[in-house]
């Protein structure tokens, strides 16, 4: 298994989120990716730095130009003010960047920032980087310490924490030598990975989640959303309630497996957020430190290529040993 690290994502410190209309301590922070870099080294897994960049031209094929664009220029404005209110303007290339600014995002948790692009940029190539050595059958597995992570951006709107989508970057590579299986076990839907590949037949999509009746993101991760187009039936989403325990969490990991090991792909990536644990402060599912293992362990049973990206994940004092505990299940 090879990991892959950047210091650069230190200077991605968020001042605040907005929730219910007053500023709230922003949940991710640069001690999530530090701790979990700490307990792996502590627990003899090698860490590596990062050697190569994202080819724009790859980041393009994910988002949008324009969205690209707008993340480059970056904002002063932290926070949208105004978002588009009628469909009458929705092709014009607006000029004024405080309409871009809602245009291109979709909640009050997602500051701009000064050097997001730089920031964004390099969190996806630790995915990147990985994704060519899975490519080239250099490494088996790898897992990405991305920050800030990547499963809530779509197409063209950033949202969630997340700016560029690391999974989906890697993804979008790894598809040009075969078809992809993406299984997203963060507590949250990935509605930006459901997004980006909602009408591809050669990608398949599943997200295991918090019901959106419950929470975050609220709009999206229903079971009856099951792509379009090639992509019909290859999008499946598994909505789970309030307290999911291990055994339940299991049952419907089982059921996930079947589905990827039918659509037979060359390519795995598992986008891992650690907010399923019991004592994560935004989460509300029951999973402990041991099931990770586990979970990880089925998966890894599939025998496919794999790339893990770090997603979500709140607890930052337990979030090291969940990872490890992880990754111990994929050697
Ligand atoms: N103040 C990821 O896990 N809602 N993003 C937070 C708590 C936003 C989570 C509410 C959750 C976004 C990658
Ligand atoms: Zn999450």
């Amino acid at each position: 298994m090879k990991i892959l690290y950047s210091p650069t994502h230190l200077s991605h410190v968020p001042e605040f989120e907005i929730f219910n209309g007053h500023p709230d301590a922003h949940a991710e922070v640069p001690s999530r990716i530090e701790n979990i870099n700490k307990s792996l080294i502590k627990n003899g897994f090698k860490v590596n730095n990062l050697t190569k960049k994202t080819p724009i031209s790859l980041i393009v094929k994910t988002h949008k130009k324009e969205y690209v664009d707008f993340i480059k220029k970056g904002s002063v404005f932290l926070y949208p003010s105004v978002f588009p209110y009628n469909d009458l303007n929705q092709g014009r290339k607006l000029s004024n960047n405080l309409a871009n600014h809602g245009k291109y995002s979709f909640d009050l948790y997602t500051p701009m920032l000064k050097n997001i692009f730089k920031i964004a940029h390099e969190s996806s190539s630790l995915a990147y980087e990985l994704s060519e050595e899975i490519l080239n059958k250099k490494i088996k597995v790898g897992y990405s310490l991305c920050r800030p992570p990547g499963h809530h951006a779509e197409k063209a709107r950033m949202g969630g924490y997340c700016y560029f989508n690391n999974s989906a970057i890697a993804a979008q590579n790894l598809s040009s030598k075969g078809k992809v299986a993406i299984l997203d076990v963060d507590f949250h839907h990935g509605n930006g990975t459901q997004n980006i590949f909602y009408d591809r037949g050669d990608v398949l999509t599943i997200s295991i989640h918090a019901d959106p009746n419950w929470k975050f993101p609220f709009y999206t991760g229903f079971a009856d959303e099951i792509g379009l187009y090639e992509g019909e039936g290859k999008n499946i989403n598994f909505p789970l309630p309030k307290g999911t325990t291990n055994t339940q969490y299991q049952r419907t990991l089982e059921k996930t497996l079947k589905k990827i090991k039918d659509f037979q792909p060359k390519y795995l990536v598992v986008p891992l957020g650690l907010d399923t644990h019991r004592d994560d402060p935004i989460g509300g599912f029951q999973l402990t430190t041991d099931y990770y293992q586990k979970m990880a362990k089925t998966i890894s049973d599939l025998k496919i290529p794999t790339l893990i990206i770090q997603e979500g994940g709140y607890n930052t004092a337990l979030l090291g040993d969940n990872v490890v505990s992880f990754l111990k299940g994929f050697i």
